[in-house]
């Protein structure tokens, strides 16, 4: 059985109360660092537990909190990012829904590291059910005094707030999820200067993945060494891994980084091998954003090394016949699956989800939606294969955020690999409009 450490007690009954999370142990991290600890401490202590963020990017927690400017003289801000959207990304809620303490008690113990007074919870629209299970936790913690005036008589002051977006996937984007919550439209911002320097009211502000700031409870408790002894290489700790598609048992696991990618896939632990036994497709490992992988480059490498899911070993061989961690979204294919269809579909939503700022992002996601549309149902020409390459080879690296690399690069891994699928589109028009494509080898 692998190690839990964010999940250890998701299965306690009533673990979704204070009373039973605070019997389980809950609230130590903040006694701990509050009466015990200096900010710095906890800072340093979290920097060596190598603890990456979780929210896709994978940079160094600790390190973007030793960012955080706080000689501006200017109050800072811990913001957790909540507004989980990613396509094949439904771990944070799982975390907040089944215990949502733990998301505070990371939140107490990183404001208090970063000197935050005034801590906020942004969480998509559409998790309304889990809104309300965080206020009423939340209000229990006030109730307790781990929140609000004075807490634990140290004379630090924290006030936390939930705030629900309005079901933009762009709010995910850090910038424009504090321009949102600033009550403005969500664009995204230009970096530099990052939030850690100019953020929310334009004061320094660290914005964290739910998953990361709900591992600092046992960084702080078991200190940050133990964490580091966990995983594999940079990849440290355990990661939530949403996992979805044609597999036997779906659903959201905590793994070891550093657990092999064929373990994973196959053991009954985890996702128990292939729905009804077909043969694998293809693998989206990290959300919908990051390349999608063949059958042939999920369990090893292009060099024949074991792939293992840790943030180097997916993404070795880089884009040309790697993929990333990312968020953990696991989205497995089987020989059914149609790439072609599954590519638009994911355009189609950038298209949708793009806020329009920058021309290459606004223009381009919907001419790839538009030509991978005219493909899939059989209306294609065989130039516009290439054409999608050239659109997406412009999308990417031109845009202010990342959503518009996260719009070229499935297109762009999704021809790299399957390149003769979309050949078959183009060829075979009658086939794909009569959906006799989705079993028939191209
Ligand atoms: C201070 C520097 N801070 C980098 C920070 C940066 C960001 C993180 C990763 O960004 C984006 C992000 C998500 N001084 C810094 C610095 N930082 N250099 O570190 O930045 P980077 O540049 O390594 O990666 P990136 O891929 O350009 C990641 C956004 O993607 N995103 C994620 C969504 C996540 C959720 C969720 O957690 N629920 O939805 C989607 O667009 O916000 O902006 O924090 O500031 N020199
Ligand atoms: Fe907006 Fe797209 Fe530009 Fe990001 S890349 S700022 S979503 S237009």
């Amino acid at each position: 059985m692998g190690r839990k450490i964010l999940l250890e007690h998701a299965n306690v009954p009533g673990i979704k109360t204070y009373e039973v999370y605070r019997k389980m142990g809950g609230y130590a991290s903040v006694e701990k660092a509050i009466k015990t600890m200096t900010p710095d401490e906890i800072v340093e202590e979290v920097k060596t537990s190598g603890l990456r963020g979780r929210g896709g990017a994978g940079f160094p927690t600790g390190l973007k909190w030793s960012f955080l400017d706080k000689k501006s003289g200017n109050p800072s801000h811990l913001v957790c990012n909540a507004d989980e959207s990613e396509p094949g990304t439904f771990k944070d809620r799982y975390l907040m829904e089944y215990i949502p303490h733990l998301l505070i008690e990371g939140m107490i113990t990183s404001s208090f590291a970063l000197g935050a007074k005034l801590s906020y919870i942004y969480i998509r629209g559409e998790y309304m059910w889990v809104y309300r299970i965080l206020e009423n936790a939340i209000k229990e913690a006030y109730a307790a005094g781990w929140l609000g005036k004075n807490i634990l008589g140290s004379g630090y002051d924290l006030d936390l707030y939930v705030h629900c977006g309005a079901g933009a996937y762009i709010c995910g984007e850090e910038t424009a999820l504090i321009e949102s919550l600033e009550g403005k439209r969500g664009n995204p911002r230009i970096k530099p200067p990052f939030p850690a320097v100019k953020g929310l009211w334009q004061e320094p502000t660290v914005v964290n993945n739910v998953e990361s700031i709900a591992a600092v409870p046992w960084i702080i408790n078991n200190g940050g060494e133990e964490y580091a002894k966990i995983g594999v290489g940079r990849s440290t700790g355990t990661k939530l891994i949403s996992a979805s598609g044609h597999i036997k048992n779906p659903g959201v696991y905590e793994i070891e980084l550093g657990l092999s990618v064929d373990e994973f896939m196959n053991s009954d632990e985890y996702l128990g091998g292939m729905m009804n036994d077909r043969p694998l497709k293809a693998l989206v490992p990290g959300g919908s954003s990051v390349p999608i992988l063949p059958a042939h480059l999920i369990y090893k490498n292009a060099e024949g090394g074991d792939r293992l899911m840790s943030y180097e070993s997916l993404s070795e061989g880089g884009f040309q016949t790697g993929s990333m961690l990312g968020s953990g979204g696991f989205i497995v294919y089987n020989d059914t699956s149609c790439i072609v269809r599954n590519t638009w579909n994911f355009s189609r939503f950038y298209h949708h989800e793009s806020c329009g700022q920058c021309s290459p992002c606004r223009e381009g996601t919907g001419w790839l939606e538009g030509v991978l549309h005219r493909i899939e149902t059989g209306h294609g020409r065989e130039e516009d294969i290439d054409l999608l390459w050239d659109i997406q080879s412009k999308i990417e690296g031109n845009t202010i955020c990342p959503l518009g690399d996260a719009a070229a690069w499935p297109v762009a891994a999704a021809i790299r690999h399957f390149r003769d699928e979309f050949e078959y589109h183009v060829r075979f028009p009658e086939k794909v409009k009569n959906r006799d494509h989705y079993v028939a080898e191209p």
